[in-house]
């Protein structure tokens, strides 16, 4: 029996093995599969987009700033510059695609306008128009200088990247010289024309992400001046990192240079800042990013990483965790972990991803520390990819090929459409949205095609290069090249790490796995069935956490206990030297032991409603909403809460309220996008919004195929936010903004649904009740009479109503209060407008809320 036993394990353990191997003839027809999606991709978007800034993969045409709805600043990528052809360019040479290549040149050097009259994101212009005419720069000198290709090519796209380097310039006049958010390609910043400079925020990546793009330009160039903003940026960030926790927040004032946001993590908001610290001393070779990078580093791993999650914290108080959940863009660190050199928790994170793209085919935007989705859209974001090929790169691991062979599987089943691949608008189910955002093309593809490749496969070799936060190439020989401006402002001092032998060095194979290529898997097993998927039934999944000490000095066993988590203090002798567990000053060890059932539920959402209650709606239309995990609980207001609406300006609510006098006392409507929810109920509210109704940026959206979701905070405390809030997809906010734009007015009531008006019944009796009784015979009517013509039938005897109202008993409302369950004395006046009008309007006002639906 043992015999068998040992049998069926080794088989197991030979099979397994076996599936994960890969041969050399399958990498090659999953490398054709890679090409031929490109080929789709990038073929629809020339056929059907061309020179439209992005394709709109469901409509199969362009997308066309102005000629689409706005859906904010998403909309600020798009600067009517063919953003995907100059996105894409350097990829054709990478896929070997070089007619295809030298053609896109030739149309961008034709048909592209760097000059168009419209605001742009500095941060999504920078990495994506000037990285993608870097890197086909780059690219095409390669070939020019081979001798067989583009020998026309005389540095016009270098010539368009410095053209493109000065528009970006005047984003960079503040005191401060962190860049505002948004330039006017055409008109600059704060001129008249501009349209733009009345920002006073930006995020830390927005400002943080400059350097490579701009020093290679002023290094290819020979102006000085790009490298010098960038660096100045740089030096800001550095200088206003928070001194206690080497840790930086999430949103800083332009100005001021004071951080508006201090929640601190590796993903959205921060990201390519620490990304460009580490790449800006490869590129460059100036040791003052890279000792900048290990004090950041040092911090993150004490705060942040905690294998295999990547927690949000407080920049002040970093042993504070200030969300339970991780967002997308965090996967592009275990890559970054890898140039570092610290392979360990790279694959454990690695891992965690892998397994949340395992239970929801994609990784969703935002998903929970247990998992479960928290935002489900998925815009083909390429971050996953990125870090899988780094992981195979380092670890040569088949494993990683598996991964990479998994993406694209599921991007052929789950995005590709007739006219091209679609994001994903929610990962519970499935449904499409019309982008397919030019970072598809820049980066997705040339990490699956790179994974697939041996490098001799490659048209050139592709260490010789660096890749931007866009995937763009750049390269290393920029090292060699002499800085062409001053050193650093800041100067830090140099940071001994005595026992990791990668602070001062780049990791090599060699070094990080002698003679044991099962490295990664050893790491990868401890991770296997972190969400439950392909894990037996009832097997307890076992995590270890590193807890530190609290500052109000609560033992963490004993503040987990206060939160209802009870936690089993681990043995060291069972942990084992031989894992090399060591024990910090302050740091509990402990196992975390979770039952995770197998099916994940999601987190219960009440649906609430929008109501418009003025004519000539009436209460009729009635539009279901998400509520929110912060501001009024709708649900304690007894009577809703009511308002006539107003659109907010800007729309997204992102930056400083210029309604603000129109807004006071009206519900706000605010699209979502661009900024935190949190961060627009604040301006709202400070704005003297009485609620805000947040409506979806995604085009099509609709509450019947987009699972509700509650709306949550931003990381730092939102007690400061009373007022309701509410959330609608975008076709239900249509019908509220078209109401608008058709009606003077148009008052809604916000409530949880279950007391929608006129759909239950009600609790109390709120009927008005009038009383007949027959003049006495000779009685004369006394004061003013009021006339009632009845139906034979209608009238109740006075005997049966009296018992009726002996069962009622103290229940009978006084008709004062009935108007408050619709609000207060507007929707009198509402009631008192429509009067008359027809009889569902009378309906509305003689019977209170709660009767039956008019
Ligand atoms: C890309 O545009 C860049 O990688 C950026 O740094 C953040 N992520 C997007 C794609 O997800």
């Amino acid at each position: 029996m043992l015999k068998t036993l040992l049998l069926t394990l080794l088989c197991g353990w030979a099979s397994c093995h076996e599936s994960q191997h890969m041969t050399p003839e399958e990498k090659s027809v999953i490398r054709d599969q890679v090409v031929e999606m490109f080929d789709h991709a990038y073929g629809s978007y020339m056929k059907y987009a061309y020179p439209a800034d992005e394709l709109m993969p469901l409509s199969c045409r362009g997308r066309v700033r102005g000629l689409e709805p706005n859906r904010g600043d998403i909309d600020d990528s798009l600067g009517k510059f063919s953003l995907t052809l100059i996105d894409t360019l350097d990829t054709l040479v990478v896929l070997n695609k070089l007619d295809e290549f030298e053609e896109g040149v030739r149309k961008t050097l034709k048909d592209v306008r760097l000059d168009n009259d419209v605001v742009v994101s500095v941060f999504e212009t920078n990495i994506r128009v000037l990285g993608g005419l870097l890197g086909a720069h780059v690219m095409a000198d390669m070939l020019r200088q081979r001798g067989d290709r583009m020998q026309w090519y005389q540095d016009e796209l270098l010539h368009m990247a410095k053209e493109l380097g000065h528009r970006l310039l005047p984003a960079f006049n503040t005191t401060s010289g962190l860049p505002y958010p948004r330039v006017n390609l055409k008109h600059g910043v704060v001129s008249p024309l501009s349209r733009t400079g009345t920002e006073s925020d930006t995020c830390t990546a927005c400002a943080g992400t400059m350097i490579l793009e701009f020093a290679a330009l002023s290094r290819l160039s020979g102006e000085t001046v790009f490298e010098e903003h960038a660096r100045k940026a740089l030096d800001v960030l550095w200088e206003k990192r928070q001194r206690g926790s080497d840790l930086v927040g999430t949103v800083i004032n332009i100005h001021s240079g004071d951080w508006v946001r201090r929640d601190s993590g590796v993903g959205a908001g921060i990201d390519s800042y620490y990304e460009y610290l580490m790449k800006a001393y490869i590129l460059l070779g100036d040791s003052v990013f890279l000792e900048r990078f290990n004090i950041h580093y040092s911090a993150i791993m004490k705060y942040i990483s905690q294998p295999p999650l990547l927690l949000n914290v407080h920049m002040h108080n970093p042993t504070v965790s200030v969300r339970s959940w991780m967002d997308s863009l965090l996967a592009f660190f275990p890559g970054l972990q890898v140039l570092r050199g610290d392979l360990k928790p790279a694959i454990e994170t690695h891992e965690m991803l892998y397994q949340v793209t395992k239970q929801h085919k994609f990784l969703p935007e935002a998903f929970t520390t247990e998992f479960r989705v928290h935002w489900g859209q998925h815009p083909l974001r390429p971050e996953f990819a990125e870090s899988t090929y780094y992981l195979y790169k380092a670890t040569g691991d088949p494993y990683y090929l598996r991964v990479g062979q998994s993406i694209v599987e599921k991007l052929n089943a789950y995005a590709r459409v007739p006219c091209g691949f679609a994001a994903v608008q929610d990962v519970r189910t499935g449904t499409h949205e019309d982008r397919m955002d030019s970072f598809f093309l820049a980066e997705m593809f040339k990490y699956l095609y790179l994974l697939f490749s041996e490098k001799s496969q490659l048209p050139f070799d592709i260490d010789d290069y660096i890749f931007t936060t866009e995937a763009h190439l750049l390269p290393v020989s920029l090292s060699t090249t002499v800085a062409p401006c001053r050193a650093n402002a800041t100067d830090a001092p140099p940071v001994v790490h005595e026992e990791d032998p990668f602070t001062y060095s780049c990791p090599s194979v060699q070094t990080l796995f002698p003679n044991n290529p099962s490295f990664a898997k050893t790491i990868r097993d401890g991770y296997k069935y972190l969400t439950g998927v392909g894990r037996p039934f009832n097997s307890i999944p076992v995590r270890e956490i590193e807890l530190p000490l609290h500052d109000d000095g609560m033992e963490p066993v004993e503040f987990l206990k206060s939160m209802g988590i009870s936690l089993t203090p681990m043995n060291e002798a069972a942990l084992g030297e031989a894992r090399g567990l060591k024990e910090h000053k302050g740091v509990y060890r402990v196992k975390l032991v979770a039952q995770l059932s197998q099916a994940v539920e999601e987190e219960e959402v009440v649906p609430h409603i929008v109501q418009l209650i003025s004519p000539p709606f009436l209460g009729r239309t009635v539009l279901t909403a998400g509520p929110a995990k912060f501001g009024m609980d709708l649900t304690k207001q007894e009577h809703g809460v009511k308002g006539s609406i107003m659109k907010a300006l800007p729309y997204t609510a992102c930056g400083p309220i210029e309604n603000a006098d129109q807004l006071r006392g009206h519900i706000a409507l605010a699209l979502r996008g661009d900024c935190m929810f949190a961060g627009k109920a604040r301006r709202l509210q400070e704005a003297g919004a009485t609620g805000v109704i947040f409506i979806d940026h995604r085009d099509g959206s609709n509450i019947e195929d987009s699972p509700l979701f509650q709306m949550v905070g931003d990381g730092d405390s939102t007690a400061d936010l009373t007022l309701p809030l509410v959330f609608l997809f975008s076709r239900e906010g249509a019908l509220l903004t078209t109401a608008l734009e058709e009606h003077h007015n148009v008052d809604v009531l916000l409530l949880p649904k279950e007391r929608q008006l006129g759909h239950d019944k009600p609790e109390k009796p709120l009927g008005v009740n009038i009383k007949f009784r027959l003049a006495g015979e000779g009685e004369a009517a006394e004061g003013p009479t009021l006339e009632f013509v009845l139906e034979k039938g209608e009238i109740l005897l006075e005997e049966e109503e009296e018992e009726e109202e002996e069962e009622q008993g103290e229940e009978e409302q006084p008709l004062e209060e009935e108007g408050q369950l619709v609000g207060d004395a507007e929707s009198q006046r509402n009631c008192e407008k429509a009067s008359g009008a027809d009889d569902e309007d009378t309906a509305l006002c003689d019977s209170p809320a709660g009767s039956e639906q008019p």
